[in-house]
């Protein structure tokens, strides 16, 4: 069976997975409606733009609302198939918080309709997709919800979660491969009828459980390999040899493929995901942990350094080049950057720390307490400083002449100037 979806489409949350899920499927002539509860955010794209910045997004997303293929709301409407997109943050003791998931369930629920599909495409723990279904359950008890190892069900509903990386979100969402897990057999096969519309990658049907630990799986196997680089970057610090030498001469292995330390790991999956895998199973996830741990430790380590060297001068300017969470990318959310750049100023009230980044145009919140962080063009930054911190590896940094960093002391925290 290869159906292909037909009707009306609706998605909740129109953020940075939402909105372009939003567009793919726009496209491919489907009615879709993106609901959100922000009016900043429905306000934009019904005039045809996208309140962040992703490559080809705008130009998908001006043309799907031109078409009248996609509208944005604050309500939900009728509909004959809902994604729910709607993010999934920790609380403070690392379990997620499924109060967004919670509310879109039951904002669709009371729309629904036999034949309906709801589909989960939020990371979330083991169990969230039958916690989806029972929420709609209490709210519509005259539906009949699917049951494992039952046929029939009114609403089918499935896990499909999103696999794409910011900055490549508009090629990876059309060529990633997607696993689609259901409640049942029969609701993955009719999730995956919507992901028949744009996907041109494989389509791997599973049960719902599988699909929510396969995706946090991948963050955390990634949160892992970055945190045997960071491991490696200290010994490699106190043993007094190039970590990325080390690193480029293993990878040549034809079966090793080390990642690269960093001031640690930010965004809003990477740092987050493996925390739902130690909640689930506390005892037996304890390599996911200390990966976890070696990562968040990093901003940390990365800022004692730099105070250190600071220490040799009597009234040095540190430059921090890059506040975002990644390079190419305007999302200063979780980033350890910004987490470095306020370590520093913290530690040295009365030092100028010049911050840089070509994507961020006015002071972050997390730094706006800092009487002495200044926001600076790269150019002049760099020639004013005494100390240069590379924190992200935009294009532009990459390209800073090595001429312009002499008699400076320099701290390449991404291996990008060697
Ligand atoms: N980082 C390093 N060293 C590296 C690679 C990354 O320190 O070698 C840092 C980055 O600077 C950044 C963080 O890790 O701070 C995360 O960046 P990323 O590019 O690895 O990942 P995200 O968060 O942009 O996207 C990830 C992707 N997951 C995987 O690659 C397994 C993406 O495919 C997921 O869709 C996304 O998480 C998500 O939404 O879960």
């Amino acid at each position: 069976m290869t159906e292909i979806f037909k009707g009306r489409l609706a998605i909740l949350g129109l953020g940075y997975i939402g909105l372009p899920t939003a567009v793919a499927i726009a496209t491919r002539g489907i009615d879709v409606t993106g609901v959100d509860i922000n009016p900043a955010i429905v306000a934009a794209i019904c005039r045809g733009e996208v309140p962040f910045v992703e490559p080809d997004l705008a130009v998908g997303v001006s043309g799907a609302v031109a078409m009248g293929r996609l509208v944005a709301t604050s309500e939900v409407p009728e509909a004959d198939a809902f994604i729910i997109a709607v993010p999934t943050p920790f609380n403070e003791d690392h379990t997620a918080d499924l109060s967004y998931v919670k509310a879109a369930a039951e904002q669709i629920a009371p729309r629904l309709k036999p034949g309906n599909i709801v589909v989960l495409e939020s990371t979330s723990p083991p169990g969230t997709t039958e916690m989806v279904s029972s929420w709609i359950a209490a709210v519509r008890p005259d539906l009949k919800m699917p049951r494992d190892g039952e046929n029939g069900a009114d609403i089918y509903v499935a896990h499909c979660p999103e696999r794409v990386l910011p900055g490549r979100i508009m090629i990876e969402i059309i060529t990633n491969d997607r696993v689609v897990g259901g409640l049942t057999p029969l609701c993955a096969e009719k999730a995956a009828s919507i992901y028949r519309l744009f996907a041109q990658g494989e389509i791997l049907l599973t049960d719902a459980a599988s699909a929510e630990l396969a995706k946090l799986v991948e963050n955390a196997y990634r949160d892992v390999n970055i945190a045997f680089a960071n491991e490696l970057s200290l010994i490699s610090e106190a043993l007094h040899i190039d970590v990325w030498e080390v690193i480029r001469l293993a990878n040549r292995h034809p079966r090793v493929s080390i990642l690269s330390p960093g001031p640690g790991v930010g965004g809003h999956c990477i740092p987050v995901d493996p925390w739902f895998i130690v909640s689930a199973a506390p005892g037996l996830a304890k390599l996911i942990r200390t990966a976890r741990e070696v990562n968040d430790r990093r901003p940390h380590h990365v800022a004692e350094q730099v105070v250190m060297k600071a220490k040799r001068f009597h009234a040095p300017t540190i430059a921090c080049l890059g506040l975002t969470f990644k390079a190419n990318v305007d999302d200063v959310r979780e980033s350890p950057a910004i987490d470095v750049v306020g370590l520093i100023a913290r530690a040295l009230p009365d030092v100028e720390v010049l911050a840089v980044d070509p994507y961020v145009e006015k002071m972050p919140r997390q730094l706006a307490e800092y009487g002495n962080i200044r926001l600076e063009q790269a150019y002049d930054a760099v020639e004013r400083a005494d100390i240069v911190v590379l924190l992200v590896e935009h294009d532009p940094f990459r390209a800073i002449r090595h001429t312009r960093l002499g008699g400076k002391i320099v701290y390449d925290t991404r291996g990008v100037w060697r």
